[in-house]
């Protein structure tokens, strides 16, 4: 039995993919989070096989004894976000590429065998051609895009040079249960999830017609485990983590007016800066060598995140 520990494990998609790592037959999960944007909350179900430690990754020698007889380390731990990135460079700097170094040094000096890295689709920048593929030229257009790219260049140098085996998935706009829509800074369909269940506007920034290559994190799970288990041979190589598909925020706020029957024009902001306006993966490497095989569409995925905040917004509302 293998050895795993998330990284950022009490977030968003680090908790679902313990959740998936426990249903694929691992009887115990590391978790290393500093609680800063993940909740222990998450976890709260699983609690009795996961080992937590609360750790910071900026504190790199806090980060050797969570380490010890691991044999696959995903790590998820960052500060996401374009416009953080933008607006407050320096923690983001910091957990990202700081955070990320100490990560890898750590995995380095207790023998971890392989690191699955949670890489960005913002490293593509505005490229001319879709969809995306892996071998086009990074144009990062933002600080965290720019740390995300350099988080794959380590990915890679560090199976060049020590050994270590190290396979980074570029992460397409994720979404799903438990995304915390509780800042402006929350990744678009959580904020969309609660407006059109609190029948409030939301707001789009720029004109809505960019579009997003929204991937449900179950899949993304999936291809994290294959990325665990794939073959040496895809060792300090990038792929994809994307859905294939295209959608643009004006079609899923209609979508989602349409699923809840009612009719609520969002609002339109000036447009954010850094933001990319296109964005969908090519998913054919990432299906050749480790075998990706999305299942959900975007409108399942919609439904069951949308069915998951109803019962989180009933509990909410019912809560004494
Ligand atoms: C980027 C990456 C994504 C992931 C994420 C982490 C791209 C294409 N994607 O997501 O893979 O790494 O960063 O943070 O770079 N928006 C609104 N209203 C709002 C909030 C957002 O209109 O209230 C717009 C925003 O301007 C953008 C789109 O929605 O055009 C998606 O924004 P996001 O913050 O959910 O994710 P994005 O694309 O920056």
């Amino acid at each position: 039995m293998k050895n795993f520990l998330v990284t950022g494990g009490a977030g968003f998609i680090g908790s679902a993919l313990v959740r998936g790592l426990l249903a694929n037959g691992a009887s115990r999960v590391h978790v290393v989070d500093n609680l800063l944007t993940g909740h222990e909350r998450n976890l709260a179900d699983i609690r009795g096989a996961v080992e937590f430690h609360r750790v910071d990754i900026r504190d790199a020698g806090g980060l050797k004894p969570a380490m010890q007889n691991i044999d696959v380390l995903f790590h998820q731990a960052a500060i996401p976000s374009v416009p953080r990135s933008i607006n407050d460079p320096v923690p983001s700097h910091e957990v990202n590429i700081d955070g990320t170094f100490n990560v890898l040094q750590a995995a380095k000096e207790a023998g971890v065998r392989r690191v699955v890295y949670a890489a960005s689709s913002s490293a593509y920048g505005d490229t001319e051609v879709l969809p995306k593929t892996e071998s086009m030229l990074p144009q990062p257009r933002s600080p965290y895009a720019a740390q995300k790219l350099l988080g794959e260049y380590y990915m890679s140098i560090w199976a060049q040079c020590f050994g270590i085996e190290t396979v980074s998935l570029r992460y397409f706009n994720v979404f799903g249960p438990r995304q915390d829509p509780s800042s402006p800074y929350s990744g678009v369909l959580s904020l969309f999830m609660t407006a059109i269940l609190e029948r409030r506007a939301p707001t789009i920034f720029g004109d809505g017609e960019q579009s997003r290559d929204f991937t449900y994190v179950e899949d993304v799970v999936a291809l994290n485990i294959k990325a665990a288990a794939a073959p040496s041979a895809v060792s300090g190589r990038m792929y994809n983590a994307g859905n294939g598909g295209r959608i643009t925020l004006n079609e899923a706020w209609r979508l989602l007016q349409k699923i809840e029957g009612v009719s609520i024009p969002a609002r339109y902001g000036a447009t954010r800066p850094g933001d990319v306006r296109d964005s969908q993966a090519d998913t054919e490497a990432a299906r050749r060598d480790l075998g990706h095989d999305p299942r959900f569409t975007f409108e399942q995925g919609l439904r069951a995140t949308l069915d998951w905040y109803r019962k989180e917004h009933a509990a909410a509302v019912t809560a004494p």
